[in-house]
């Protein structure tokens, strides 16, 4: 009888296994569909969060076998980032990686990425980002339609301006800024005495060209591929804000995938962001050696006049501290320290 059963069984299980695998094999084909995605961002293709929506194309097409097909759109030409996220939200575009600063009316507790000077490196701000409290406030998007797959890197925002260099706390009044959609930004620069304008991101190089704000504030990279420097005279490095880009998924769409093709995307959508890391990082260095050469005007700020830049607008801090829950607030700063302190 064991000869038997083992005659039996052995095929019988290899057979099953057989299925088994090939069924496995053909839920995996089965579970990909030839989908295409629509995937926009606001920033030019060489930037650096450009070449990450490149590799996200590379990475998902690789890994789906060709079957899930990516359509970068670049330069804002879906619209800026409020415009993109709200076609999300309505299944009219599959992917945006906004900056989380004009997503604040929507969920203001990523309003807390907004507080000025919180973050003194990247790796501070990586251990909030990719840790519990990142992930409280991605799960905080499917209720307004959107899934969050993990943070990408605008970075440190630094000055420019056309009027004078920026090099205390007081240097800022009377410049009328540029600021992103975004409460906290507009009362920060408010507070230095600034004359902050909100706008959306493809508006900011006419508003400069024509005068109608005098400076803006981002990250270098963003700097050197909007051409900045052709409009604006003086650089000040005030690293005064970390700003993270959120990879945003349609819910509408996120929600027919199969748990295959979420995971190939979830996969391509992290190790795409890793790369783009690290790329906005040695760009950065690149880049202020670019806008030194082109005759950009550039001034250091020394850490005692950011300290102070700091204690001016700590009221605002302490504002929205309270409106976006002091619990959550303590809780970064706690993370911050921790981070610091090893
Ligand atoms: C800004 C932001 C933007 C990014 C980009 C549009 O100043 O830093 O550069 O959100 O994705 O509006």
């Amino acid at each position: 009888l064991k000869r038997l059963a083992a005659g039996v069984i052995l095929p019988g299980i290899l057979l099953l296994s057989a299925c088994g695998s090939a069924q496995n094999e053909s839920a995996t084909t089965d579970g990909i569909q030839e989908r295409t995605i629509k995937a926009g961002i606001g920033n030019s293709k060489m930037h650096p969060q450009g070449q990450g929506m490149v590799k996200f194309k590379e990475l998902l097409e690789e890994k789906s076998g060709g079957k899930m097909k990516v359509q970068n759109f670049f330069d804002a030409t879906l619209g800026d980032d409020q415009k993109m996220t709200e076609a999300l939200q309505g299944g009219l575009q599959e992917v945006t990686v906004p900056s989380t600063s004009p997503l604040v009316g929507m969920i203001k507790e990523f309003g807390i990425y907004d507080f000025p000077f919180v973050f003194n490196n990247e790796e501070e701000a990586y251990s909030v980002l990719d840790g519990a409290i990142g992930k409280k406030l991605l799960d905080k998007l499917p209720e307004h339609d959107l899934v969050g797959l993990g943070y990408w890197e605008n970075g440190f925002r630094n000055l420019t301006n056309s009027k004078h260099p920026v090099v205390t706390a007081d240097d800022f009044k009377g410049l009328k800024i540029r600021t992103m959609q975004n409460e906290v930004h507009l009362d920060a620069f408010s507070k230095l005495g600034a004359n902050p304008s909100p706008m959306a991101f493809s508006e900011v190089f006419t508003a400069l060209e024509t005068g109608t704000v005098d400076g803006q504030e981002n990250p270098l990279a963003t700097i050197q591929t909007q051409k900045y420097n052709e409009v604006q005279d003086y650089l000040s490095l005030t690293k005064h804000v970390y700003t993270p880009f959120v990879f945003l998924v349609s819910k509408k769409f996120w929600d027919d995938l199969s748990e295959e093709e979420q995971k190939i995307m979830s996969e391509a959508a992290q190790e795409a962001g890793e790369y783009q890391r690290a790329l906005n990082r040695k760009e950065n260095e690149k880049a202020l050696k670019y806008l030194e050469e082109e005759g950009m005007k550039i001034n250091e700020v020394k850490p005692e006049e950011m300290a102070k830049m700091k204690e001016v607008i700590q009221p605002v801090t302490d504002k929205f501290a309270q409106k976006f829950g002091p619990d959550l607030v303590e809780e970064m700063m706690t993370e911050v320290e921790k981070v610091r302190g090893n």
